[in-house]
């Protein structure tokens, strides 16, 4: 599969692999390069020295190229920015935000710049502002998440931009990839799935949360307060949407939420973590090596294209 994102990234598989706060380390971000995709380092909220440390790491681990995905609510995203144009990864992603002021700045650099959009009018804005790609992500994804589905997110966003589209929500398989490239997409971004890697050093609770995951347990807090989050079900997120229901005041619905990520992912705290994941949680069940993902994730794609023609026959 040769895509215009494979040429425009220098990748073998049109695969990114999403930008997860605290999961995305250099460790996973390296594997999946390696695989011949590209893997991410997600900034989430670090401080910039973090980050850059993490680059270095990532470096150690790979000659291949990978990038950072810059969280851009976070309070240190604009010093992220400007170390990265020091240290030039190959790709900038950005989620939860506006990045176009730093892109001028990102191209000098030569870094490709890959914006994760919810909407049309957004993936219009960035291709305007420079972008070299759009993500667009279904609300099926998990964490911080838009209104619209992968299915009528994409086909859109296809339409309305020349640059290349990668789809993202609910893709964990060769028939999301399939399905992915129907709807005009050239290429995917995979989060959930890579969750349960081999080189994913999230705690194993976290992972086995995943695999145990049902069609509906990726569910959504945080609709009332206006950043609307996807994470497995658990005591954090019935709490959290009691507090929404009686609607508590914003501070102490937000301070249940402070420190959730490092529960799950440090401490394999499953009821009081935020298990940030997508609602094709439920289509994972086991972990693998990345390489092994990255291949299934394109292994069954023509197979499925060839059973598609011969029912329309
Ligand atoms: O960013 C994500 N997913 C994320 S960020 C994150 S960290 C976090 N932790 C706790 C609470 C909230 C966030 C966890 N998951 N996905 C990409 C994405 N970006 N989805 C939606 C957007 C988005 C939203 C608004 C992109 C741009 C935008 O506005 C652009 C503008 O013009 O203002």
């Amino acid at each position: 599969m040769n895509t215009r994102v494979c040429e425009l990234l220098g990748i073998e598989y049109p695969v990114i692999q999403g930008g997860m706060a605290w999961v995305a380390t250099a460790e996973l971000a390296a594997a999946v390069s390696n695989a011949g995709g590209l893997g991410l380092i997600a900034a989430g909220n670090a401080p910039a020295e973090i980050v850059r440390e993490q680059i270095k790491k990532a470096r150690a681990l790979t000659d291949k190229p990978f990038g950072v995905n810059v969280m851009m609510m976070s309070p240190y995203a604009e010093e992220v920015m400007n170390m990265l144009v020091e240290e030039k990864p190959a790709v900038v992603a950005t989620g939860a935000g506006n990045p176009a002021k730093y892109i001028p700045a990102l191209k000098e650099a030569g870094v490709k710049v890959i914006p994760v959009v919810a909407s049309v009018a957004v993936a219009v804005k960035m291709e305007r502002s420079g972008a070299d790609a759009v993500v667009a992500e279904g609300t099926e994804a998990g964490g911080h998440i838009g209104e619209l589905t992968t299915m009528v997110l994409v086909p859109q966003i296809a339409e309305a931009v020349s640059i290349p589209v990668i789809a993202a929500g609910g893709i964990s398989d060769s028939r999301g990839t399939a399905a992915a490239f129907a709807l005009g997409a050239e290429g995917i971004q995979v989060g959930t799935r890579f969750i349960c890697s081999d080189e994913c050093i999230a705690h194993d609770n976290y992972k086995q949360a995943v695999i145990k995951a049902k069609d509906r347990d990726a569910v959504v807090t945080g609709r009332s307060t206006g950043a609307p989050v996807r994470a497995l079900k658990n005591k954090l997120t019935k709490e959290y949407q009691r507090l929404e229901k009686e609607n508590a005041p914003f501070e102490e619905i937000e301070a249940l939420g402070i420190g959730g990520l490092r529960r799950a992912f440090e401490e394999g705290d499953v009821e009081m973590g935020s298990l940030m994941a997508g609602q094709s949680a439920a289509m994972v069940h086991d972990i693998k090596p990345c390489a092994e993902i990255v291949r299934d994730l394109f292994s069954g794609v023509n197979d499925i294209v060839g059973e598609i023609s011969s029912k329309l026959k």
